[in-house]
């Protein structure tokens, strides 16, 4: 068996995990989720990935079942139960079983469910020699549509772009706005480094919010890197010093190549170099612990 999954308060196996088909996580894709790491024993971030998923919900009218305190214990349960040190969480709450009507209204509870496995890790010489991006066709929905700081279970905008990237040979797909600003990857955010600054987009263009891209901003202003959150365009991609994408999955991964154009000098940049050993350096001594004693728990 690898790893564990709750099911509304039952953990299980992965084999045996299962929700119904009436669920309008499954027909509509009416839910949100988080995907959060666990890196020698310790959740990283924990406590931002809980903020977002509540935000999350809230912005789509959606009660997570759970309190906040009941979500942390339940996760940190499930993953225990999963016995892993270094592991992919994946918190999932849908709208729950309904009818086949979309009326959220038809829908009793809330779904719950926490994966815990074994993390998918990139190959380690695509972050050696870097990574090679497309600009993809498909546009990220404006914020008027579907906000992209819902971290929302309709991942089929970021599916398109990344069947692009894929029929392209490259390793991710670059999504803009609906008025042509870059806006961030299929699961990452975007990062350039010109003449000495660090720059991303900011939230409101509709990206998502990423707890990576924020814990990087936070450790580039540390290194004494100016970083801000800018409006730019394709330009400023393609005559970068440096490129870089961050996520939960992808960590911090250089850039080297966006539609053909070679990102400054084509390998991994030192600023780039940097903030990837802030980032691994963070994420191996911080975090919270898994394996311990819950202090709520050991009062007898
Ligand atoms: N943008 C989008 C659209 C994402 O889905 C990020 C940025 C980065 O956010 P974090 O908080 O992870 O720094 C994501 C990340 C995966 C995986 O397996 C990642 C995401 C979604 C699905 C799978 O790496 N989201």
């Amino acid at each position: 068996m690898s790893g564990a999954v709750y099911v509304n308060g039952r953990i299980t196996t992965r084999e045996e995990a299962a929700v119904p088909v009436y669920d309008h996580g499954y027909l509509y894709g009416d839910g949100i989720f988080e995907g959060i790491r666990v890196y020698g024993g310790r959740i990283f971030k924990l406590e931002e990935h809980l903020d977002r998923l509540y935000e999350s919900a809230r912005h789509i009218l959606l009660e997570i079942p759970l309190a906040r305190d009941e979500m942390r214990r339940a996760i940190l349960e499930t993953v225990r139960a999963s016995g892993l040190r270094d592991a992919y969480i994946r918190p999932v709450v849908s709208r729950g079983p309904g009818d086949l009507g979309l009326d959220p209204r038809k829908c009793a509870r809330p779904t719950v469910v926490i994966i815990v496995d074994a993390i998918q890790l990139y190959p380690a010489e695509a972050y050696a020699r870097g990574l090679r991006l497309i600009t993809a066709a498909v546009r990220r929905p404006a914020p008027d549509a579907l906000d992209g700081r819902i971290k929302s279970l309709n991942y089929l905008n970021n599916i398109l772009a990344r069947i692009e990237a894929n029929r392209a040979g490259a390793d991710e797909a670059l999504l803009l706005t609906r008025d042509g600003y870059v806006c961030e990857c299929s699961a990452d955010n975007l990062f350039v480094v010109t003449r000495g600054e660090v720059w991303t987009p900011p939230p409101h263009l509709g990206l998502l919010r990423g707890v990576t891209r924020d814990t990087v901003l936070a450790l580039a202003r540390e290194a004494g890197l100016p970083a801000a959150e800018r409006v730019f365009t394709l330009h400023d991609v393609y005559t970068a010093d440096e490129c870089f994408l961050t996520g939960t999955g992808a960590e911090v991964g250089p850039v080297v190549e966006v539609d053909g154009r070679r990102i400054g000098d084509g390998r991994p940049g030192p600023v780039t170099a940097r903030l990837v050993a802030a980032f691994r350096a963070l994420a191996q001594t911080t975090g919270t612990p898994v394996y311990v004693e819950d202090p709520a728990a050991g009062r007898r």
